[in-house]
């Protein structure tokens, strides 16, 4: 007898074994695929709900670690499954049940594509998304893309090297910017996103907080709102994102960019930063945005110092559990020069890096400046993982 380790991912190793061994692939595949390990916390957590927890997790077969107001529950998928419903002889608190079912079934999402306002963009290889920042001020592209000529010029660039979106945004969000008033931003992004539309055929997302800017530029051409606020920023947003029926990408911050290095505090990064995402999330769908328009972002670089910007990425999956596609947007970061050394202007190289860390972690979307480099690397990651 022989003793092979299966390697990489557990669920799509044991899928192409258990197919190469003669199974049906679909069941292979939903056999490997509940056979995943999965680590839950469950917090806040009351001694009522704690205690039956404990009890039926063991006769789950799922490991059960708890705290004051919180527990872990680690086991595979099916395991993790059978706990959620209990069958006959469980005692889980219904509440728990339910919000244990909720997750399990949202993390099995894992949709292949993005619906926005025009069509629907296949996930199943890497989407790069080009940055085309119509600002005087940008912390890396500023002043380049400033009138409609050249923003079509650089449009035109990202398009040959392969971007899928284009991202077009008027207020720079660096630390410390300015703001430019509302008539400025719809005077810089509205011409550009009419010329882009009308030339370009890529799919065009606008960079805002701003309802009105959002507004307008969806009725230039655009089909997608990029808001670094998550929705939090201007009360008219979500409605103007609902009625278009736009794609819209919900990203992490905290505070606004005029304050968010202040707000750098983190006692579990990955966790907060989930939990908070997921809060946005929800609002948004009670605001009648639709499920599968919705993309998450955990917002490298904002209210974030460098290692809560590699905490994040190591452990995106506590945002892709969440079941929405999720959007990286590290381009020559200065996070990544904490890490490389090298000044923002020779950060392409680290930027394609961090993208591949956060494709092999699940992130599908990388918004970048050199789309050229990212898709690439990118092209070279999906390989690897078979997409
Ligand atoms: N980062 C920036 C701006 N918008 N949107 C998303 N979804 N994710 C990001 O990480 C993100 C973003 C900041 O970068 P950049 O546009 O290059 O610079 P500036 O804000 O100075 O224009």
């Amino acid at each position: 007898m022989r003793v092979t380790a299966l390697a990489g991912e557990v669920p799509a190793a044991l899928a192409s074994v258990l197919a190469a061994r003669g199974l049906d692939p679909v069941r292979a595949e939903a056999l490997a695929a509940g056979g995943a390990q999965v680590a839950l916390l469950l917090e806040p957590l009351d001694d009522a709900d704690a205690l039956p927890l404990v009890r039926e997790a063991g006769a789950a077969g799922v490991d059960c670690h708890t705290g004051d107001g919180w527990a872990v529950v680690v086991g595979t998928l099916a395991r993790l499954g059978g706990l959620a419903r209990g069958g006959g002889a469980s005692r889980l608190p219904e509440r728990l049940s339910a919000e244990l079912g909720r997750f399990l079934s949202d993390r099995q999402e894992q949709p292949e594509a993005w619906r926005t306002a025009r069509r629907s963009i296949p996930l199943a290889r890497s989407c790069v998304v080009g940055i085309l920042n119509v600002t005087p001020d940008s912390f890396s592209d500023g002043g380049r893309h400033f009138g409609p000529a050249d923003a079509l010029a650089g449009a035109r660039a990202m398009r040959e090297a392969g971007a899928a979106v284009l991202d077009v945004g008027g207020e720079s969000t660096r630390p410390g910017a300015a703001t430019p008033d509302e008539a400025e931003e719809l005077r810089r992004v509205v011409p550009v996103v009419r010329a882009l539309a009308a030339e370009i055929a890529l799919p065009i997302s606008v960079d805002t907080r701003r309802g009105r800017v959002a507004e307008a530029a969806l009725a230039a051409g655009a089909e997608i709102v990029n808001d670094v606020s998550g929705l939090t920023h201007d009360p008219r947003m979500a409605g103007v994102v609902r009625d278009a029926g736009a794609g819209v990408v919900l990203m992490h911050m905290r505070g606004d960019p005029a304050t968010m290095d202040a707000h750098a505090t983190y006692g579990d990064v990955a966790v907060e930063v989930a939990a908070e995402l997921a809060a946005r999330r929800d609002r948004a769908l009670e605001a009648g945005i639709a499920r599968d328009a919705i993309v998450l972002d955990p917002g490298l670089g904002f209210a974030k110092r460098p290692e809560h910007n590699f905490a994040v990425l190591d452990r995106l999956a506590s945002v892709t559990a969440l079941g929405h596609p999720v959007m990286v947007g590290p381009s020559r970061k200065r996070f990544l020069g904490a890490a490389s050394g090298a000044a923002v202007d020779r950060r392409d190289a680290a930027t394609a890096a961090a993208c591949v860390a956060a494709r092999i972690r699940g992130a599908r979307l990388f918004r970048v400046h050199d789309v050229a480099g990212a898709r690439e690397a990118l092209a070279v990651a999906d390989a690897v993982l078979g997409a």
